[in-house]
């Protein structure tokens, strides 16, 4: 069977009527700043509007995954965007906060159930990072933009349940 032929799921880049959370780290801000206006840009260029979109600012990036985690756990969104910067220092330090955040960001969605868009860069120089939030290599934070809407249409397909968005409208007219 070729693949032209197969079933195929996928998800749609349509924001409509779904909700999404942004945690975004304080620490290197000059560059998350840039990740997170590109990652709105996403959001609303595939239909979202300010009214679906909540932004959650954390000191560094080890503390986003416990962030999301609880905003996951809300049952109020569909998707979760994450976005970081962590650049190489001189000691160790950078190996634990890369490795920790990465690990807890993949747990937190896989405990919750709720997609989550893994926007932490792990860079060697600013300059490396500037390229990836709007230079040289495009932007990181558009990409993550499109992740979550896609990954949160694609989870409704999987589970078979509408958005949270219509779980909430139903329970308040209850
Ligand atoms: N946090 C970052 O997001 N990026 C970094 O480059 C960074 N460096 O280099 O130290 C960083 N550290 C802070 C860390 O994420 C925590 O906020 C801190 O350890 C307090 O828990």
């Amino acid at each position: 069977m070729g693949q032209d032929t197969a079933h195929t799921l996928r998800g749609q880049l349509d924001a409509t009527g779904l909700r999404f959370a942004i945690v975004v780290s304080r620490f290197n801000s000059f560059i998350t700043d840039r990740l997170l206006a590109a990652a709105l840009d996403a959001l609303e260029r595939t239909g979202a509007v300010k009214e679906q979109i909540e932004i959650v600012r954390v000191p560094g990036s080890f503390e986003i995954p416990l962030a999301a985690k609880k905003l996951a756990a809300t049952g109020r969104f569909d998707s979760i965007i994450c976005i970081g910067c962590v650049l190489r220092g001189e000691t160790s330090h950078y190996d634990y906060v890369c490795s920790e955040t990465a690990r807890g960001i993949q747990l937190a969605q896989l405990d919750t159930g709720v997609p989550m868009a893994f926007c932490v860069l792990t860079c060697d120089t600013l300059e490396q990072a500037i390229d990836r939030a709007g230079l040289k290599g495009g932007n990181k934070g558009y990409e993550a933009g499109l992740a979550a809407v896609e990954m949160a249409s694609l989870s409704h397909k999987l589970a078979k349940n509408p958005p949270a968005s219509a779980i909430r409208s139903r329970s308040k007219r209850r």
